[in-house]
């Protein structure tokens, strides 16, 4: 239940708290857009915390101010929100106790298929299988309601059950990829829906004729064999990015040949750890180099612009800050809001010039 959530909106005046993302007067029923919380971190192998992700960018999301010089109409965009479920919350609080165990075993040398960590390994493993078909069962009524959804995570795992209601939904889509990460882990560290497989676990996936991937600077020799073997996946990695920008290549070019390989509908699974990690100090996995905050926009509007349309998203691994520090959520939620909008106004056409 949200308090005030009819209250007239003016988007020129302070924004009042309203339980939604935004403060936006929407409910979910009236909503184009509904954003789906999933407060999960429990396979975080770095740094945890991410599971407070959706609740640190709902926090800064009501002091955005909501001119957009791409969508001047961008305000208007009815998102809806559904509340952040504390059930989820708790077995995420339990399931990451038994993960950290297990973690801490192979940490200190101890192999993945060890007897020891077999139950609890069977144990996280069952909860993550659960939260995907939750997320899939909410993801799949929304979508049935004609409803766009977009993903809050969470760690990097949680978007699978969006990415499987989209694949009964359309024959042929493909996912953009902002990350720091391949995440084409098979089971890293013995978790099936780790945060690092999330890509493995989408590939498996026939409806998913493509994954580009963008930004990727922290990778293994064994997800660089799976890319060059799957024709499916092209990655454009940091560096090579880098590269071409010091040599004289603009951005611009560089986000044309990006979106060229992508088909007509299009998933974004952006991974906040894509970006600079200025721009996200505090997330689970932070990487030296990455792209910037406007370099991201502007492949996202420029992927919107050459006609794709956006059939969902997610944005994973925004982590908040101790003390109150509010910085990632405050980038978490202007990311949020781009998303949100780019994707309602891309099932239309001609709306940017
Ligand atoms: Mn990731």
């Amino acid at each position: 239940m949200h308090i005030g959530i009819n209250q007239a909106f003016n988007p020129n005046e302070i924004t009042v708290p309203n339980g939604c993302f935004f403060g936006f007067p929407y409910e979910v029923e009236e909503a184009t857009i509904v954003l789906l919380p999933v407060p999960w971190d429990v396979t975080t192998s770095y740094r945890e915390g991410t599971a407070n992700g959706p609740q640190a960018i709902l926090d800064a999301s009501v002091q955005l101010d909501w001119y957009d010089f791409d969508l001047p109409q961008a305000w208007q965009t009815k998102c809806g929100t559904i509340s952040i479920n504390s059930d989820i919350q708790d077995q995420n609080r339990a399931m990451r106790a038994i993960a950290k165990l297990i973690i801490e075993h192979l940490e200190s040398g101890g192999k993945v298929n060890d007897q020891a960590i077999a139950q609890q390994l069977a144990t996280v493993n069952q909860a993550s299988a659960t939260l995907n078909h939750w997320v899939y069962t909410q993801a799949w009524e929304l979508l049935e309601q004609g409803k766009l959804v977009g993903i809050v995570g969470g760690d990097h795992s949680v978007p699978l059950g969006l990415m499987q209601a989209l694949a009964q939904r359309y024959a042929d889509y493909g996912i953009l990829q902002i990350d720091a990460h391949a995440d084409l882990r098979q089971a890293y560290e013995g978790f099936t829906y780790s945060h690092a497989s999330i890509m493995d676990n989408a590939l498996k996936l026939p409806q998913i004729s493509r994954l580009v991937q963008v930004g990727i600077r922290d990778v293994c020799e064994a997800e660089m064999a799976i890319v060059q073997n799957d024709e499916r996946i092209v990655m454009f990695d940091d560096w090579q990015l880098k590269t071409n920008t010091y040599e004289g290549i603009p951005w611009a070019t560089q986000c044309d040949k990006i979106i060229s390989h992508l088909p007509d509908k299009v998933y974004i699974s952006f991974d906040i750890d894509g970006l600079n990690p200025a721009y996200c100090p505090n997330t689970g996995t932070p990487v030296p180099g990455g792209l910037e905050f406007n370099e991201a926009i502007y492949l996202l509007r420029s992927l919107v612009k050459a006609g794709k349309t956006i059939i969902g998203f997610d944005l994973c691994e925004v982590a908040p800050g101790d003390g109150g520090d509010e910085w990632d959520g405050n980038v978490g939620a202007r990311l949020l809001y781009k998303l949100a909008c780019l994707q309602d106004f891309s099932q239309e056409t001609q709306f940017l010039d």
